[in-house]
């Protein structure tokens, strides 16, 4: 143990991972109401484990001082139905007033060798603590639906086989990633016909809850 209070150093990662959610949560109400579609379909996060921290700053040989230069120790993701709404999300992101993005990791244009795809922004979050405001660093995913799927699977096989999967299942990944890049495809050229359905469904639903 390197003597580090990690429970006192996590509070304002919680602090900041709530407070976006809340946020995000309420911007895709917002535009639900505003314009009867929103580009975020849900929204969760989660704060780093301690031994994910540990390992993650040794193996990038970042100094246990220097840890809040972990850029996702608060990771927000927010979950879209298509790759066009990620563009229209990220620029909501751009620009808010309430963070500053720092950081873009454009893993969609540039995938991984895994087959992983998704949009990261890292952003400077203030929190308001008992000690005063304090800066951290919050990275935000920007997901399909089909790539979140994609990457919760593969993050739980690579779990069972402690990040040494066999080359066999790596093959079969690859070949499920492009395939789920396939399917994002196809709904992005069939979008607006979806869009109008969800907007004439929810127009039906709204219609019968004031009934
Ligand atoms: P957790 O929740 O702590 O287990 P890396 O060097 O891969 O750690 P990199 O390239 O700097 O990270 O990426 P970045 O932007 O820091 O993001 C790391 C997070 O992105 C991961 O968190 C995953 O959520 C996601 N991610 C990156 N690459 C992959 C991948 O190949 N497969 C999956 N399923 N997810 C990926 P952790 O470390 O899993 O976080």
């Amino acid at each position: 143990m390197d003597g580090r209070d990690w429970g006192k150093f996590l509070l304002p990662y919680e602090q900041a991972l709530e407070e976006l959610k809340v946020k995000f949560k309420t911007l895709r109400s917002e535009l639900k109401n505003r314009e009867e579609y929103s580009p975020i379909e849900f929204v969760t996060g989660r704060v780093k484990r301690v031994s994910s921290i540990l390992e993650k700053a040794k193996r990038l040989q970042i100094p246990l001082e220097q840890v809040e230069q972990m850029e996702d120790i608060a990771g927000l993701r927010i979950m879209c139905q298509f790759v066009q709404d990620i563009e229209v999300v990220s620029k909501l992101i751009e620009q808010r007033q309430d963070m500053r993005v720092v950081n873009v990791k454009d893993y969609i244009t540039n995938y991984k060798e895994s087959g992983y795809r998704s949009y990261h922004m890292i952003v400077e979050y203030p929190v308001q603590t008992s000690l005063g405001m304090k800066r951290v660093l919050a990275e935000i995913q920007l997901r399909t639906l089909a790539m979140n799927f994609w990457a919760t699977i593969e993050h739980s096989l690579n779990y069972k086989y402690k990040e040494k999967l066999p080359d066999e299942v790596k093959m079969r990944l690859r070949k499920a990633a492009e395939a789920a890049f396939q399917l994002d495809q196809e709904m992005s050229s069939i979008r607006q016909e979806i869009v109008d359905a969800q907007k004439m469904f929810q127009d039906r639903s709204n219609l019968v809850s004031k009934i």
